[in-house]
């Protein structure tokens, strides 16, 4: 039988190289084969004050990215989250059921509020709507980069304790999918930490979206080392591996070949080379981006797209509430 797949982006700026090597690559590839949910997560945006008209016109931007890097909404349902509104409706239920214990020891949440106490509480339970975004379409299988594991254990975590107290198939208990390569890719400026929408540093990232002089100038920027050697080796090279896993990543190749395609060969041919493979992969997406984006289609696409979703969501409402004994007819 064909795996339900759901996944979904923030609204919340430049979609990256991470967010699409990570994570885009995947939900395309997982299109054959698989019934596929994709939806742009805009009540996870709002977490962080956002402009009404700038949240708006990122959402349609990352609607048209969708479709540009190959989501075909012939095969796979591509929405807007609160198009549906099954996805507040069982984020409550979720509260009511996960603790806040377990919120606080949250990576992204110690991250993002550092302890500010006027730091909104939606920060803080943001983990449970993205619990409620797959639990509501009997998931599967998630497709997300790595740093979104604690996030898909804490899913799972809650489907199973729901699942003890309510009935074994309350909810299907979904799997993290995390690629080998490319689940986690690294800010250029600070390979330490991971290559983020919300960055300072422009050319601490690549977005998709960037012109060919600005992907040049951050990929010949990048932070290396100074021995000198095109080797994979995290630990000690972050910088050179980092490079080395978007290299392979956009070319096809595993870090072990591109290590032996490079061997005693210098850094700054090395950019050049891995500038030329990134403008080469994302020129096909931005031409397709320009086309989708100014098309009245793009509208029609979600509003069906949000239909078809919540006509799944509905059914798992119904399940749901019926368990927990809501509702007038429960
Ligand atoms: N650096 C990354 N490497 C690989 N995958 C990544 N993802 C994010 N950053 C990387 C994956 O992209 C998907 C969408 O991410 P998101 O928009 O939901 O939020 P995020 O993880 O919070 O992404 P950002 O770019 O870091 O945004 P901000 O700065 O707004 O917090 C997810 O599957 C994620 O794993």
């Amino acid at each position: 039988m064909a795996a339900r797949v759901f996944s979904g982006v923030q609204p919340t700026g430049n979609i990256h190289i991470g967010n699409y090597l990570g994570a885009l690559k995947q939900f395309v590839d997982l299109q054959t084969g698989n019934d596929c949910i994709y939806c742009i997560v805009d009540l996870h945006a709002i977490t962080v004050p956002k402009d009404p008209s700038e949240l708006n016109s990122a959402i349609l931007d990352v609607a048209a990215l969708y479709l540009a890097v190959g989501l075909d909404p012939g095969k796979s349902i591509v929405f807007v989250q609160s198009d549906v509104s099954g996805h507040a409706e069982l984020s409550w239920i979720l509260m009511c059921n996960s603790y806040t214990g377990e919120l606080s020891r949250m990576t992204q949440f110690k991250d993002k509020s550092r302890g500010n106490e006027s730091a909104p509480t939606g920060l803080f339970a943001y983990p449970v709507l993205m619990a409620a975004d797959i639990l509501l379409y009997d998931t599967d299988v998630v497709p997300v980069g790595n740093d979104q594991k604690q996030h898909i254990e804490l899913t799972r975590d809650i489907a199973i304790r729901v699942n003890n107290k309510y009935g074994e198939d309350t909810f299907v208990v979904p799997e993290g999918r995390f690629l080998k390569e490319g689940a986690r890719i690294m800010a250029l400026d600070d390979p330490t930490a991971k290559m983020s929408k919300s960055a300072e540093n422009p050319h601490s990232s690549i977005s998709l979206l960037d012109d060919e002089g600005k992907i040049k100038k951050s990929i010949m920027r990048a932070t290396t080392d100074s021995d000198g050697e095109i080797r994979f080796d995290p630990g000690s090279k972050p910088g050179v591996s980092n490079l080395i896993t978007i290299y392979g990543a956009f070319a096809g190749m595993g870090a072990a070949d591109v290590e032996r395609e490079w061997a005693g060969r210098g850094y700054g041919d090395f950019k050049k080379a891995l500038v030329e493979v990134t403008i080469d992969s994302l020129r096909p997406i931005q031409e397709r981006y320009a086309e989708i984006r100014s098309s009245g289609d793009l509208i029609t696409t979600l509003k069906d797209g949000a239909e078809r979703a919540g006509a799944i969501a509905e059914k798992v409402m119904v399940r749901v509430k019926d368990r927990f004994g809501l509702g007038a007819a429960g």
